[in-house]
């Protein structure tokens, strides 16, 4: 474990932190909101060097086709502008931070903040080569996220104190954390204001 320097080039992406995905949403991940402390330190390391933060939400229509009604394999979540949508009031998002809006039409679903949103040149365009991961849900959008970061060229620090697993099968979370290492994501911890990894 050593110290992470960050500095130009370093971005934080906040993934689906959303009331939805926090305990009593509908689609509530088990201790999600154990996320919401360290993701709070990230926001200040990250911001407070003027570093940009970019969030993720999963932003999805009435009839979205991951829909149970739908013939999906979710309960109804995230439907745009709804309070189920919005990010957790917990979060210190920061004002000049980042949305990223994700499976907005009914026929498409995207895991992966890089999927259909513009994200990786809208990154490359900022000069940011490296991208620390956070939020929900490590096992479904996290996991998305960090293997096409990956596949865009970013090195990727997964920061493991600032996700949490759905686990709709028992061990999903271990296995998606052991995929993303095993494709070059660096795991990191927060350790005495910094990152360490
Ligand atoms: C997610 C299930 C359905 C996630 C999104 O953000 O991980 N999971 N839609
Ligand atoms: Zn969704």
């Amino acid at each position: 474990m050593s110290a992470i320097v960050l500095g130009k080039g370093d971005a934080l992406l906040i993934v689906d932190m959303q009331n939805d995905f926090l305990p009593g949403g509908s689609l509530g991940v088990p201790e999600g909101d154990r996320v919401i402390d360290p993701i709070n330190t990230l926001i200040e390391l990250y911001a407070g060097r003027g570093l940009p933060v970019y969030a993720s939400r999963d932003w999805h229509p009435g009839d979205h086709c991951s829909f149970s009604a739908q013939g999906g394999p979710w309960p109804p979540h995230c439907v745009a502008d709804t309070a189920g949508a919005a990010f957790s009031n917990a979060l210190r998002l920061p004002e000049n931070a980042i949305v990223v809006s994700k499976a907005v039409t009914a026929a498409e679903d995207a895991y992966s903040a890089f999927n259909g949103t513009g994200l990786a040149r809208a990154m490359l365009a900022e000069g940011i080569n490296r991208v620390t991961v956070c939020g929900l849900a490590t096992d479904y959008c996290v996991l998305n996220t960090v293997l096409d970061g990956i596949e865009a060229g970013f090195e990727i620090l997964l920061a493991l104190e600032g996700t949490r697993a759905v686990e709709v099968t028992a061990g999903d979370g271990d296995r998606a954390i052991a995929r993303m290492l095993t494709r070059g994501a660096v795991p990191v911890r927060l350790s005495s204001g910094g990152l360490v990894g």
